[in-house]
């Protein structure tokens, strides 16, 4: 009989929300034997095939959106919309990957010498090993789990322990929609699971979600062993910033959503308000006046705006984090506590938070919070806030909210972030286009869009010769000119 441990209500810590087992090293040894002998024949299956499992994944999440969002709900402290979302995220994901199953699998290329062509394809990687967060729970399984399956492979994934069971009933999903026996695998349990299958010789590509801290330490482990295709995708400090003729109707709203919605726990949310001195007064006061209206509460009734965060350990973290950026002299403008609500005992509640007078090198502009807490920092041109919005060893997601569109295009072009919003909260990427970022945020892959699949697939290059003789590249050609 294997040990357990239980996932839990972030809202309400005394309800358990599942219990599952504690894998070992034996179970991800099985789990990925498993894997390897599925793969094998779903490798060989038409991609057309295999995209029309994926479509009925999609019809199967539809039918238990409600369910999964409940669930989700429960078990990472979503309210039910952002739930709901999280969910459609993966539907969403489901039909747009079942689309590439019958789109282009490669380029067609002419060659130098007469009677000869190139092209590439893709081949599957193998076993993909995948470690994800709680903050998506259905989501970013999808993204990782729908393209690997495409591209022919087979799937060990280790959910985080927060949000195990939304992961189980995303796999039950898929594998009532049709996708093989032992094809896709989840092992549960801690960091000594996840580093578990990161060092299997059997898994020849791993893709993370997480923090910089476990990444790095993912990334050389597999390396030690490897070789293996690694791709990380990390944290953000992601900026907002709102120029003095920006309409602060809008930069209200999107303030709120990007840097409150999902408890601040994105790791695209808005966390630094980069903010033109000539409206930074009014915005605060305006942001401000609408924090203190934010319903705080139990996330499954409609009338909460914020759930709580996915621990109380968070909260403890956050609130850290705020005391202190205080004690470095920033100024605190509404928030800075941890939250009771009745009903929710031992619930992991943080006020919403804003902080002013933060500049470029405060502790609070430079580390990721993962809460609910928006530091406001002031500047005076357009110049100094792209300056302000790069200078950051994180690169995922950046807004500008501007009226001008000559500067909001300028902005496109200096951000250094993997994602730029123009009039919008830095909180909301679609699925079809590509989904990561720069720097610290990750290595150079892209989740989701057009290079969904290049983590989970190798390219090929092939050139065929039916000219009947041997045709010399960068040789004969030349002669055959002069
Ligand atoms: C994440 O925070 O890890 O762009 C993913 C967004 C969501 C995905 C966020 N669609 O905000």
């Amino acid at each position: 009989m294997s040990q357990t441990f239980t996932s839990t209500n972030p809202a309400r810590p005394s309800e358990v929300v599942a219990t599952l087992p504690i894998h070992t090293a034996a179970d991800v040894d099985s789990a990925v034997a498993r894997a390897t002998a599925a793969q094998r024949q779903w490798s060989r299956m038409p991609v057309p095939a295999r995209a029309e499992i994926i479509a009925a994944i999609g019809g199967v999440l539809t039918q238990r959106k409600a369910e999964l969002a409940n669930l989700v709900s429960r078990e990472a402290g979503k309210i039910l919309v952002e739930a709901g979302g999280d969910v459609q995220e993966a539907i969403d994901m489901a039909h747009y990957i079942a689309g590439q199953g019958r789109n282009a699998w490669g380029t067609v290329h002419p060659c130098e010498m007469p009677n000869k062509f190139g092209f590439t394809t893709r081949h599957p990687v193998g076993v993909v090993g995948m470690i994800t967060p709680w903050n998506f729970p259905v989501a970013i399984p999808s993204w990782k789990i729908f393209p690997a399956l495409l591209a022919g492979n087979g799937v060990v994934i280790k959910p985080s322990e927060f949000a195990p069971q939304c992961c189980e009933e995303f796999v039950r999903a898929c594998t009532d929609a049709g996708v093989p026996e032992g094809l896709l695998n989840v092992v549960h349990g801690f960091g000594d699971v996840g580093a578990a299958l990161t060092v299997h010789p059997g898994v020849r590509a791993i893709s993370f979600t997480g923090s910089v801290e476990t990444g790095r330490k993912v990334a050389s482990a597999a390396m030690e062993v490897g070789p293996k295709l690694v791709s990380l995708e990390l944290g953000g400090k992601n900026a907002m910033i709102v120029m003095d003729d920006a309409d602060l109707d809008l930069v209200v709203d999107g303030v709120l959503f990007g840097a409150f919605g999902t408890s601040g726990q994105r790791c695209t949310s808005t966390s630094r308000l980069v903010a033109h001195n000539a409206i930074v007064n009014e915005l605060v006061t305006r942001v401000a006046e609408r924090t203190a209206l934010l319903q705080l509460g139990d996330p499954l009734s409609a009338t909460t705006d914020i759930g709580p965060v996915v621990t109380q350990h968070s909260v403890e973290r956050i609130h850290q984090m705020v005391q202190t950026a205080i004690a470095e002299g920033n100024d605190l403008v509404i928030g800075g506590a941890p939250a009771h609500i009745d009903g929710c005992e031992g619930g992991a509640f943080y006020t919403p938070t804003i902080l002013r007078d933060t500049h470029r090198n405060s502790y609070i502009t430079r580390n990721e919070v993962f809460g609910p807490v928006l530091a406001v920092m002031e500047i005076d041109s357009f110049d100094s806030a792209i300056e302000t919005v790069n200078d950051c060893e994180y690169g995922l997601s950046s807004s500008i909210y501007t009226r001008d569109v000559n500067q909001a295009m300028r902005a496109v072009h200096e951000l250094d972030t993997g994602i730029v919003y123009i009039n919008a909260p830095t909180i909301g990427a679609e699925i079809h286009l590509p989904f990561g970022g720069n720097k610290f945020t990750g290595n150079g892959y892209r989740e989701a869009g057009s290079r969904g699949l290049e983590q989970f697939s190798e390219t090929k290059s092939v050139y065929i010769d039916y000219s009947g003789k041997l045709q010399k590249a960068q040789i004969d050609n030349r002669d055959a000119i002069a």
